[in-house]
Formats: C-alpha cells, structure tokens, sequence
C-alpha cells in the first residue's frame, strides 16, 4: 500500500461529508469466509458457483441448490466481522456524530456488516441469514428452518429458498434505489473488496466514476475498475482500512 496514496485517500476521506462505501466478497475474506470467485473447496470443489446461484439451477435442481446454501451458511455461521467491517462501521459512526453519514452498499449475503454495528446496511444481494417460502413469500430466520430433508419445505408445502438475488433474478427495488441515492449523493466512493464484474451492482462504481467524485478501490488485485478510479490502495480491507483511519487520526 503506498503510503502517499494512503495520504491522499486519507485526506479526502477526512473532508467528505458523505461517503458511501460499497463492498463485495473480499471484506469478508479475513473472516474466513471464501470470495465468491476463489475455488470451492471439498465436497464442492466440482461445483462452478456461478452455475448454483442461478435461478434457473434453483429451478431444475432445488436439492442441490438448497443444500449448498446451507453449506454455504455453515461455512459463515461462526464466521465474525473482521477489522475491515470494524472500521467501516467505526468510519460511519464518527461521520454520523459529525452531521455527516456513511452508506454501506454491500453486495455480500453474510450479514458480517450488520454484526459489526454497521446501521442501514443496504443488502443488493439479500442475506443468507433469511429464508422465504416460495409460494407465501414468508420470511423467517435461518435458525427455523428444517434441514433433516432437502428440499426444506413450509408448513404451506412451499420450496424454502435463501432471501438471496440469484443470477438471473432482478435486486429488490428498495434496495436499487437507496444505492442509488447513495451514490448519487456521497462525497467520496470506496470500492473494497469486490471484483467488479457484476451487475448491475458493479454499475455504482462506474456511476461514481461518472459524478466526477473521488473513486478509491481498496484490493489485493487489481479489478477491471482499476484504472478507471481516482485512487487504489493495493492490500486487503482488514489491513487498508483501520490504515486509512489512522491516518484520518479516527483510530489510535
Ligand atoms: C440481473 C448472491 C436482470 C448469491 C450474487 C451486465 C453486463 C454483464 C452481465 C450482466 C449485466 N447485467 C446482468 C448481467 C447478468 C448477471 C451478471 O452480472 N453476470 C456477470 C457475472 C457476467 N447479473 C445478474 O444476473 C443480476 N440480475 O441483472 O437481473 C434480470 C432482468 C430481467 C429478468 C430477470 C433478471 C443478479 C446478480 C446478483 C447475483 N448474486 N450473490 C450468492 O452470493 O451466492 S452475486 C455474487 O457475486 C456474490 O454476491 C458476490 O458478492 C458478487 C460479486 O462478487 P464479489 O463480491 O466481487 O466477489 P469475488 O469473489 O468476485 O471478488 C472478491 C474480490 O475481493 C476480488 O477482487 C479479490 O481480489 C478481493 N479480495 C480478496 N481478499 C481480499 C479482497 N479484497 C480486500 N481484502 C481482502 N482480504
């Protein structure tokens, strides 16, 4: 991470009023949950993610989908919010007590934002955390569903399915328009820990990009947004972000 680009990002992160922060699976990485993108492990190593978060794969095969949420959950249950998710609600709490606000546009499904304290969290991709019945459209939390058969089914004989947006599936409106309204009206856009490649959450980089406001992606890697923002701060969210509030002097 270079140190005058740390500055820099520091600077503008300390004058901003509003920022909104926009995250993918990579803040989560340090909290031992595996990036969307990094090779399934173990029983699903032959499975291709994109291929199980597909509506048309919830369709055809409800069994496999279903039991791969589960494991997917299992893999995050006892997963807890890394110091990236700390700082970033540590960021939006100082912010706020100082008129101004943090957004945290999350594309993530492991609700680690909301645990870490962050407030008005908005979920693009829904949560794993909820589950709804297909044919009532009832929630209920995770911890009340049957798993001893899959499909898991509702008492209104209803497919059980996670609260989630599959590939293929349309985000829910509320949540389209308060990204909206958060990119539209922040001062400055971080981008951490996602690779950007999909949409149309990705779009609110580029939206961000387009408003002429300062753009900063916090990765390890570079994305296909890399060159395109103000400002990249190569290294991983748990490292870069408590760096950036240091040097905003908001951590000691
Ligand atoms: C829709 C829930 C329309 C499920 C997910 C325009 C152009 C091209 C394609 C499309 C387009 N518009 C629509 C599409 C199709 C598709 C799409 O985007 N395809 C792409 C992939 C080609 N989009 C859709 O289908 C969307 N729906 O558009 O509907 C429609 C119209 C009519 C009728 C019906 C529908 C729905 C998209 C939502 C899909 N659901 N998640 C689940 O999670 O299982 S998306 C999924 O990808 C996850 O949510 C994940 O978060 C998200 C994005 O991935 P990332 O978060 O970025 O994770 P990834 O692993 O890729 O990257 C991690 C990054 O972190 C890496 O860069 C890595 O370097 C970095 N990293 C690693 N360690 C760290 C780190 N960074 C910081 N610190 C670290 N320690």
């Amino acid at each position: 991470m270079d140190e005058h680009t740390l500055d820099a990002v520091a600077e503008l992160v300390h004058s901003a009023r509003r920022v909104a922060v926009f995250t993918g699976a990579g803040v989560s990485a340090e909290s031992g949950i595996e990036t969307f993108r990094q090779p399934q492990t173990g029983l699903w190593a032959q499975f291709d993610p994109m291929e199980l978060a597909h509506v048309d794969a919830l369709r055809r095969d409800p069994e496999t989908v279903t039991r791969w949420y589960h494991w997917r959950f299992s893999k995050c249950a006892d997963a807890t919010p890394n110091p990236g998710h700390e700082a970033i609600t540590r960021l939006q709490r100082v912010k706020r007590e100082a008129g101004g606000d943090v957004q945290v546009i999350t594309q993530n499904i492991d609700g680690l934002h909301h645990q870490a304290g962050a407030e008005d969290v908005i979920e693009l991709h829904g949560s794993i955390l909820r589950w709804r019945c297909q044919k009532t459209g009832t929630m209920r939390s995770i911890g009340d569903v049957d798993f001893s058969s899959f499909p898991p089914m509702s008492e209104a004989g209803g497919l059980l399915r996670p609260d989630i947006v599959l590939f293929g599936e349309m985000l829910p409106n509320d949540a389209l328009e308060a990204a909206e309204r958060a990119v539209m009206s922040c001062d400055v856009f971080l981008t951490v820990g996602t690779s950007a490649v999909v949409y149309p959450a990705a779009g609110y980089i580029e939206l961000a990009i387009s408003r002429g406001v300062p753009t900063v992606e916090i990765n390890p890697d570079v994305t296909p947004m890399s060159g395109a923002v103000t400002h990249t701060l190569r290294g991983a969210s748990g490292v870069v972000m408590p760096a950036l509030l240091k040097q905003c002097g908001l951590l000691d």
